[in-house]
């Protein structure tokens, strides 16, 4: 009786373990949504780049020249990776106050967002990549289109 009070203790520890996970995914959920409606209302529309071992999601962008973007890059993986496009982050102009990133190159740590905004100039296929070692050739590569 006294072992099967305790099995009790330890699933109902297990069930409010698990409805807490639940809950916080619940919260996390609608704080997103928000977020989102929120970047909706400004000028510019925003694009979100998932960054993850080893991939873009999306991996290829299709942008319009002279149509100002946000791009919002989220790297939800355990480890730091970057966006590197020089050639494109080149051909693009910055709101004032904003420059292009140096070296044409985002660092995103661990689960952290990171938003540049900008307007593509020049139409073209841009090469996007991670510069850290062998994360291009485990696929983290992407390409960036801007049509006219
Ligand atoms: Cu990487």
């Amino acid at each position: 009786m006294v072992l099967n009070v305790f099995v009790l203790e330890e699933t109902m520890r297990m069930i409010a373990g698990a409805l807490a996970v639940g809950i916080s995914f619940v919260f996390i959920l609608p704080l997103g949504g928000v977020a989102q409606s929120n970047a909706a209302t400004g000028a510019a529309e925003t694009i979100t780049v998932r960054m993850s071992n080893f991939s873009y999601d999306p991996d290829h962008l299709h942008l319009k020249a002279n149509m100002p973007v946000r791009l919002r890059l989220v790297n939800d993986s355990s480890g730091r990776h970057d966006f590197s496009a020089p050639a494109f982050f080149a051909a693009s102009s910055y709101p004032t106050g904003s420059s292009a990133p140096p070296d044409g190159d985002i660092s995103v740590g661990s689960e952290q967002t990171v938003e540049i905004a900008l307007v593509p100039r020049k139409p073209g296929t841009y090469p996007l990549r991670c510069t850290h070692f062998l994360h291009s050739l485990f696929g983290m590569h992407g390409t960036i289109e801007v049509t006219p």
